[in-house]
């Protein structure tokens, strides 16, 4: 093991390497606190935890096998659902030519100060330079308008897991605003905008479901206004989530109707069955590496990374704790039992033998990287065949005999699972203020507040929202309007304009 890691739990301690050395219990962790430094505490946990590494390039962080198999576990359920909604995996290059970008220049106006080109290869300048996909439209829908010739070609439902690139300026955040990240981006063509509007909120179930089963942390579903839709499409939903901390809302995915207007751009068309034209009706969709920052920013706490047991690569840890004269060897005879027991019967198990490290040490370290559950096994516990089970959300400890280990331990991930989506929701939903009128408002984003405001939907109005609270922390704006929507009793005034409200909206700063 390279030195480096051992520095995991305690990056002060020392770290020598030789084998068979016992290095001291420190007890040392983050020396940030979350609720005191929150910045430099999320820096401190992704690295310490092994999530990233920093790159010497700002805005790129390498993510390594801890965050991938995170990524993964994500992965894995949404590549099935999308599979069994007959969405089809694909991939089209990284690189886009010029002309095609420029295709869509209405909606790509915003965005190309943050589009990267390639434009040397070696030392020569190449003729044309060549743009890295931000997201992948252009790429993709000039073939789409080749393969969509009758409406037997349709749907055309594809997907593809990528990388994409986007020049970011403000302050980069690791998951949370890279200049380059991982993502699915889905695209779809329908011949009806039903089929369309159906898929659109299929997927944003999905999100949900990743967001709320596997990472156990509260979303809201809603619609994006207008002004902060894509502007390329017809009307964009959005899961949103909170974070506490710092009271910013962060949008955790998206599914857009993209409407036709791309099919207008590329000549998406097709002959329909009375054999008249008709423009396809089109859905693109998306979530990211964000996730994987929300989430440690939800559940992370002093000592690291809390890792929901859905995603967690390593469910439970088993460390041997041998004693002066007690019989190792069936300590760790006990541990492997342990592990295979655990093992065969579905969970994610990982035993720490390694020699040169202290129990103690070993105890700080998994719990840095957020394992749910640790197993303890001393020679107190091979007499009584019995393990001690360490819980990392509320550390509470029990012991448990061998006979009932499996489905103990089987339901006491399922409570971590279940306590750390309650915590979350609970502290979620004490940040949501609902307010009525412009002071109530501005004392709430003071608290760091989500707030849920009744609205008259105008873009003027949201604009001046924006503009009245422009300051240091950035300016409010609407996070989405929430599907569920509260009682809009007749009468009610938006809370910035005064005039009739028509529904209920999120606003907040965000990420
Ligand atoms: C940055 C540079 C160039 C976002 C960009 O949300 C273009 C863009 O089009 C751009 N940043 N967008 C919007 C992406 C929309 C859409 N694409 C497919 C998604 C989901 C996946």
């Amino acid at each position: 093991m390279a030195s480096k890691d051992k520095k995991t739990p305690n990056t002060n301690a020392k770290s020598g390497g030789k084998k068979k050395e016992v290095k001291k219990e420190t007890g040392l962790g983050l020396s940030n606190k979350k609720d005191e430094n929150f910045g430099e505490w999320y820096s401190e946990v992704v690295v310490s935890s092994e999530l990233i590494e920093y790159y010497d390039i700002s805005g790129c962080y390498i993510l390594r096998p801890w965050s991938i198999s995170i990524w993964e576990a994500m992965h894995d359920f949404f590549d099935a659902e999308i599979k069994k909604m007959k969405i089809k995996n694909c991939y089209f290059p990284l690189f886009v030519s010029p002309g095609v970008l420029q295709r869509e220049k209405d909606h790509i106006e915003g965005f190309a100060p943050e589009v990267a080109w390639v434009t040397k290869s070696g030392s020569s300048d190449l003729e044309i330079p060549i743009a890295i996909r931000p997201t992948s439209e252009t790429v993709m829908y000039p073939y789409y308008s080749k393969w969509i010739r009758g409406h037997r070609d349709l749907p055309l439902k594809l997907n593809q897991w990528c990388n994409v690139v986007r020049w970011e300026f403000s302050h980069p955040t690791p998951f949370i605003r890279s200049r380059e990240f991982l993502w699915q981006e889905g695209h779809t063509a329908f011949a009806t905008k039903e089929e369309a509007d159906t898929e659109v909120l299929e997927i944003l179930e999905l999100y949900r479901r990743i967001y709320e089963e596997y990472l156990a942390i509260p979303v809201i579903k809603g619609k994006k206004s207008e002004l902060e839709k894509f502007a390329g499409g017809l009307y964009t939903t959005s899961v949103e989530a909170f974070i506490p901390n710092t009271g910013r809302g962060i949008q955790g995915a998206t599914s857009h109707c993209l409407g036709q207007n791309f099919a207008k751009m590329f000549e998406m068309n097709f002959e329909n069955e009375k054999g008249e034209r008709a423009m396809v009706w089109q859905n693109s969709w998306a979530y990211s590496t964000r996730t994987i920052g929300v989430m440690v920013m939800v559940h992370g706490d002093d000592k690291g990374l809390v890792l929901p047991p859905m995603v967690a690569s390593v469910q439970v840890i088993v460390i041997p704790v041998p004693y002066k004269d007690a019989d190792t060897k069936a300590i760790f005879d006990a541990c492997s039992t342990t592990a295979n027991m655990l093992s065969k019967a579905g969970f994610r198990v990982e035993e720490d033998f390694r020699d040169n490290y202290s129990p103690g040490w070993k105890y700080s370290h998994w719990e840095m990287k957020g394992v749910p559950l640790r197993i303890e096994i001393g020679p107190k516990d091979v007499a009584n065949n019995q393990v001690r089970v360490v819980r990392r959300d509320n550390s509470a400890k029990i012991d448990i005999p061998m006979s009932t280990l499996v489905e103990q331990v089987k339901d006491i991930l399922a409570s971590i699972q279940q306590s750390l989506f309650d915590a979350a929701k609970q502290k979620r939903d004490e940040h949501i203020k609902v307010v009525h009128t412009w002071d109530e408002f501005v004392e709430a984003l003071n608290q760091k507040k989500m707030i849920l405001a009744p609205w008259c939907d105008e873009e003027d109005v949201e604009k001046d929202v924006k503009a009245r609270t422009k300051g240091e922390m950035g300016a409010a704006k609407t996070l989405c309007s929430p599907f569920d929507q509260p009682e809009l009793p007749p009468g009610t005034l938006c809370f910035a304009s005064g005039k009739p409200a028509k529904k209920w909206t999120y606003w907040g700063r965000s990420y």
